[in-house]
């Protein structure tokens, strides 16, 4: 599973993205600092079963856990800023939006404070509308899957009249896009949200091309918006203008550069933080100076208004909200540790339809193969292979080898 960053320049794409990855990218204030895609490790948060329901101590080989509460690793990417008219060539294009095309999600960062133009150059803070910054990354957006679908109109329409009459064209149209990861279910979905149910694609009209290439980006490119440099003054009221402008669309208020600052000075134990937290505790006060200590208090004042920094939220809801992934452990009745004594030391994000039998295949193909049953740990109950799985279960597979 893979989720993409994508947003204008200059507006702390690449800082939400050292953020949630810890990697050392560069971040500067002037458009188009990044060109070449980052590509790195985030983490989901959740529940940890081992501390909060087995009341053992867990450790994980993959992700990392601190007081119950258990990070389990995704890939996050970053790219270049995207302009107006990027479509048609302006600023670095968009050609780099193939970097995005296998991602299941998207995290659009606005610059709240409107403090960037539309080309991420500097302004005064107020000056530009958030507004039009979601309105032309839809348009992009769009016109991308808009040119791409153009682009094979005709094979498509070719290929229908080649095959037989009832043949769905949901399965060309899927196969035109599968360089974006789109699956058929997603087509379906679109034509249907687009009432094109039943009608010949021959027969669709313009503005019906456009609508139905909206939907399918919107089914299989599912966004949150992180409304970025909320400490800014008059980030407020530019916030609220925005969720009652797009009540359809989700909107979590981000400090990127707060999220920073909070995991470095975690990492120099100076505080106690745990990513997604609302507060931290200051461990070493007599290390920081008294510049330190007013910088650090500011930003627990934002968080104290937004509830968090906000980053840590937009990472939870993509995955949690978005994609609807479950967090699955394997785990036994008897016994909780690997072969090595490691205390749950794996979680797995499952996709929202995941059957036991799915899960037994992720484990290991062995498993899928000669699966036998499967129990619900917790509950120590036996599940049968169909069984769609909860977030957060952990599961005991019993295999015949
Ligand atoms: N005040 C404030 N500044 C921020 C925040 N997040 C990022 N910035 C600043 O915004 C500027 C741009 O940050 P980047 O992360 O490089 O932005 P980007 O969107 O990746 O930029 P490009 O790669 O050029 O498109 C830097 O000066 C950051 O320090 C924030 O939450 N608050
Ligand atoms: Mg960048």
């Amino acid at each position: 599973m893979k989720i993409g960053i994508i947003g204008k320049p200059n507006i702390g794409k690449s800082s939400f993205f050292k953020a949630a990855t810890m990697t050392d990218i560069e971040i500067q204030n002037y458009p188009f600092t990044t060109i070449k895609p980052n590509i790195g490790v985030a983490y989901v948060r959740a529940e940890c079963p081992a501390e909060n329901f087995f009341k053992v101590k867990c450790n994980p080989q993959h992700g990392f856990c601190i007081d119950g509460q258990r990070f389990v690793p995704f890939e996050l990417v970053d790219v270049a800023g995207l302009v107006p008219g990027a479509a048609e060539g302006k600023g670095l294009g968009n050609l780099f939006l193939d970097d995005l095309s296998n991602v299941d999600a998207l995290i659009h960062i606005i610059d709240i404070s409107g403090s960037t133009n539309m080309q991420g150059e500097i302004i005064e803070v107020g000056k530009n509308d958030p507004v039009e910054d979601v309105k032309f990354i839809e348009k992009e957006l769009d016109d991308w899957y808009f040119n791409i679908f153009m682009r094979g109109k005709t094979k498509i329409e070719r290929q229908l009249r080649l095959m037989a009459t009832d043949t769905p064209v949901e399965k060309f149209i899927a196969e035109h896009f599968s360089g974006l990861n789109v699956r058929e279910k997603q087509v379906i979905d679109a034509i249907t949200k687009s009432n094109l149910k039943g009608k010949l694609i021959t027969l669709w009209s313009d503005d019906e091309y456009k609508t139905f290439t909206k939907n399918l980006r919107l089914i299989s490119k599912p966004m949150v918006f992180a409304a970025n440099k909320i400490d800014i003054k008059s980030s407020e009221s530019n916030f609220n203008r925005l969720v009652s402008t797009f009540p359809q669309y989700s909107f979590i208020p981000t400090c990127a550069l707060a999220e920073i600052q909070l995991r470095f000075a975690e990492k120099q134990k100076i505080i106690k933080y745990v990513p997604g937290d609302n507060d931290f505790q200051i461990l070493e006060p007599n290390k920081l100076t008294d510049q330190q200590k007013q910088g650090i208090e500011k930003i627990r004042t934002i968080m104290q208004k937004v509830n968090g920094t906000g980053v840590q939220q937009t990472l939870n809801f993509a995955v949690f909200n978005l994609l609807k992934y479950k967090i699955i452990f394997p785990g036994g009745v008897n016994k909780l540790e690997d072969s090595k004594g490691n205390v749950m030391p794996d979680a797995f994000l499952m996709p929202p339809n995941a059957t036991t039998l799915d899960f037994a295949y992720k484990l290991h193909t062995d498993f899928g193969d000669n699966f036998i049953g499967a129990i619900d740990v917790k509950k120590k109950q036996k599940i049968g292979r169909e069984t769609v799985l909860n977030n957060g279960d952990v599961i005991e597979i019993l295999s015949s080898k």
